[in-house]
């Protein structure tokens, strides 16, 4: 039976899958053992694959939008008609008509990666938006202040730590973010068998709290005050170590002046952690042989996700545990995006302009997305237009029904995207491109996030038909189109891989596009690496460790927790959210294999909120927040902290119009009709989705 190997593209873990097949169908997916970073590893979602492939739902031909329903067109026509709709926006209202957003799977797909940035460069406009400042932007924001670029973001080696501490991540379920790294259950047990320690800070007990060392609740975003707190102790108790590091790093006294008002004993009562415990979790983590602490959606997507990653940093960085064995570390991938974007320039750049109603700032040629909407809604909004690339913000984005209703006003919109869902129902033209298994796969940005060196080509297992376009063929024919010349001068994706694979420091070590299509489980190149100060982008070299942003944005912290701000009593509930493993964001809900059984779109509630609340589980609920309220199942559980409760994102399948058969039968509710688009990071503009006021009262039945 023919057999294919390749990587799965669908989270950040990049497992190596055998798949078997005949002709056109898929037989079986398992993971691949011999893949040497994935080591047989995968999830209930790489199955789903054969799904996607097969999904009756998926568009395979352009479709437009008419007075009779959605009708399918040519590739011919549709292009036309894009590019004339365009550019009539442009012509009628000028530069910056047109709003574009760029979901997570342009991450994970090489062509979007390599061909989407000029296609975006073509609609010469401001309002540029991405899943970015729904997620990780925190991370950029630190690693352009600190280290001087803002992709290099640095990862936890947890192959080699002997203490890995989390703040607000699960990677048991996630299978790991900004730290690729499959396998993580055998890696994490790892940890403790060879003696070391994992410890969770998480306001709820997640699966993966459940198999640490220790777990600690916390209220939501008041993480800032523990590491706060534990940076102070570092210091107080000369812990402090910068090893190789001191030679090269700035801004330690500031650091250190700037703690001396956190001790353990101002914060405790506020992080519900008591002295001893930070003390004690501060002097594991010093004494620690080598140890890391990460941070993650849960510090990111939160009201001070900017300081929580600059102190998540600095605390790695005061114990010496940064590029060295065990501690955060830098990757050096095959092919070096970082290194590259940095020779052309793009270090990152920010504050170049800003939003319109709240002025907040650009960061690296994009606006938050939670001004999205608001900015498109204005009375005077110069917005007419809208693109979508593999994205769902209806579902993904704060306070999606407000983005609901600003889609509709739109003069022309386009999405490119597999499916007819929530957002791109609102679209005048669908243009899909091929996925997954019909691509070829090379992972650009996550060999970047990886927590071992190592390459893999993916060839595509099946031939697209003549009816299907691949994302960089339908970028580059629009590019074509819009401005007359054909993006990266004419180079097709292979060449630009082999190229990239030329000037990355593996080349000479035999790492060729070649070995790797002779190599299809993929080719190690072994454990992270110090590599400091020489991979710093910052001019001098050197290490900020306290950036006048970070250390300005902590008058916040006084004034949020050290004033006499009352709590909102209409609102007296705290909202997270919360991942599955058999669900990715909002897309992979028609794959009746991953969402059959038990209801997961719930509302986590603790016993003693629920009994206050006369609730009891399963019984249906209202949640509203200050944007909307929405009717929920509750699901009683202690592994909540009291005062908090949680949802998970990414469901919400009931709207009209959509293409989605099996994902609209097991719909759920929409979190983000919940979360407010005012609820940011001030300091980054990320949408702070932890942590949004809610109440809950029982559904009349
Ligand atoms: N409340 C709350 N909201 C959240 C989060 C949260 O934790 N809580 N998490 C946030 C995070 S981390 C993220 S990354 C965002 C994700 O936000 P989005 O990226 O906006 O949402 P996705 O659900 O990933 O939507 C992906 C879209 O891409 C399409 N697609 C899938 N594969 C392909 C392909 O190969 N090509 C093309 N062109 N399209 C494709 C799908 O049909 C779908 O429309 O959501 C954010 N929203
Ligand atoms: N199965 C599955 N895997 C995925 C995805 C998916 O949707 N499903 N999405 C992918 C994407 S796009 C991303 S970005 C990654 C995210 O990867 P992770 O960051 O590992 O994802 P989450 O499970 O959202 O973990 C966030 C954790 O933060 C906790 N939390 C919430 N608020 C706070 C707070 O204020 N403080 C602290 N300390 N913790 C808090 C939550 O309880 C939760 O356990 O996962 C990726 N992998
Ligand atoms: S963990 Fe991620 S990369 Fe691995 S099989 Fe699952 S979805 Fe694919
Ligand atoms: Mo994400």
């Amino acid at each position: 039976m023919p057999t294919h190997y390749r990587t799965c593209n669908l989270c950040e873990a990049m497992c190596g899958l055998v798949i078997q097949y005949e002709n056109q169908t898929v037989l079986d997916i398992r993971g691949d053992q011999a893949d040497p970073f994935s080591r047989g590893h995968i999830c209930p979602k790489a199955v789903a694959l054969k799904d996607i492939y097969e999904d009756p739902d998926r568009l395979k031909q352009p479709v437009k939008r008419t007075d009779d329903g959605w009708v399918e067109i040519s590739w011919e026509q549709a292009y036309e008609e894009v590019v004339n709709g365009l550019q009539q926006i442009k012509e009628k209202y000028g530069r910056d008509s047109i709003a574009v957003y760029q979901g997570n799977p342009n991450v994970h797909n090489v062509g979007s990666m390599l061909f989407g940035p000029d296609f975006v460069r073509s609609l010469r406009t401001k309002y540029r938006y991405s899943a970015t400042s729904a997620d990780q932007l925190p991370h950029h924001f630190a690693g352009l202040l600190m280290f001087g670029h803002y992709f290099l973001l640095p990862v936890p080696d947890i192959d080699r730590t002997d203490f890995l501490l989390i703040f607000g991540g699960n990677p048991l379920v996630s299978n790991g973010s900004i730290m690729s790294a499959p396998d993580m259950a055998n890696r994490l047990k790892a940890i403790q068998k060879r003696g070391g320690k994992i410890v969770l800070i998480d306001p709820r007990k997640t699966e993966t709290a459940k198999k640490a060392d220790a777990h600690y609740f916390i209220p939501p975003g008041r993480d800032v005050l523990l590491l706060l707190a534990m940076i102070h102790t570092v210091f107080r108790e000369d812990w402090d170590n910068l090893r190789h590091l001191a030679d090269f790093t700035d801004g330690v006294e500031d650091l250190k002046n700037l703690v001396s008002d956190y001790a353990p004993e101002k914060v405790a009562d506020l992080v519900g952690i008591a002295v001893t415990d930070i003390v004690q979790l501060t002097k594991e983590f010093c004494e620690a042989e080598s140890a890391v602490c990460y941070g993650r959606l849960g510090v990111s997507t939160q009201a001070f996700g900017g300081l929580c990653q600059w102190l998540v940093n600095a605390l790695n960085i005061v114990t010496g545990n940064f590029d060295r064995a065990g501690g955060m570390m830098f990757s050096q991938p095959a092919i070096d995006t970082v290194a590259q974007t940095a020779m052309m320039g793009r270090k990152g750049k920010m504050g170049r302009w800003t939003s319109d109603v709240r002025q907040l700032v650009e960061f690296a040629g994009e606006l938050p997305v939670s001004t999205m909407a608001e900015d498109m809604l204005e009375a005077d909004s110069s917005i007419k237009g809208m693109v979508t690339i593999a994205g769902n913000p209806v579902l993904s984005t704060p306070n999606g029904k407000q983005l609901d209703q600003a889609l509709e006003q739109m003069d022309f919109m386009v999405s490119i995207d597999i499916y007819l869902n929530e957002t791109t129902r609102h679209a005048n033209i669908i243009l899909p491109p091929t996925t997954g298994l019909e691509t070829m796969h090379y992972d650009l940005v996550f060999h970047i996030l990886a927590i071992r060196n190592s390459a893999k080509y993916s060839a595509p297992l099946f031939e697209k038909t003549a009816d299907q376009r691949h994302d960089w063929e339908i970028f580059t024919e629009l590019v074509k189109r819009m401005t007359g010349t054909a993006p990266n001068g004419g180079m097709s994706p292979e060449m630009i891989l082999q190229f990239g694979l030329q000037m990355g420091t593996y080349s000479s070590k035999g790492v060729s596009l070649e070995a790797l299509k002779k190599n299809p489980h993929g080719i190690d190149l072994g454990p992270l690496q110090p590599c400091l100060p020489q991979r710093l982008f910052t001019t001098d070299k050197r290490i900020q460790l306290a950036p006048t942003a970070f250390v300005e944005d902590t008058d916040r912290v006084a004034t949020t927790f050290f004033s006499d701000n009352q709590t909102d009593n209409d609102f007296p509930l705290a909202l997270i959210g919360r991942r599955h493993l058999r669900s990715n964001n909002s897309w992979m809900h028609n794959s009746h294999r991953l969402v059959k059984g038990r209801n997961r779109c719930t509302l986590l509630m603790h016993p003693k909120d629920a009994e206050a609340l006369d609730i009891s589980n399963n019984q249906l609920v209202i949640a509203t927040s200050r944007i909307g309220s929405i009717v929920i199942k509750a699901e009683i559980s202690d592994e909540i902290m009291e005062g908090v409760v949680s949802i998970p994102h990414g469901w919400g399948h009931n709207r009209e119009n959509t293409q989605m058969s099996v994902a609209n039968r097991y719909a759920g509710v929409s979190i983000n009709d919940l979360t407010d688009h005012l609820l940011i990071d001030p300091l980054t503009g990320n949408a702070a989705f932890n942590g949004v006021p809610v109440r809950v009262s029982r559904a009349l039945n």
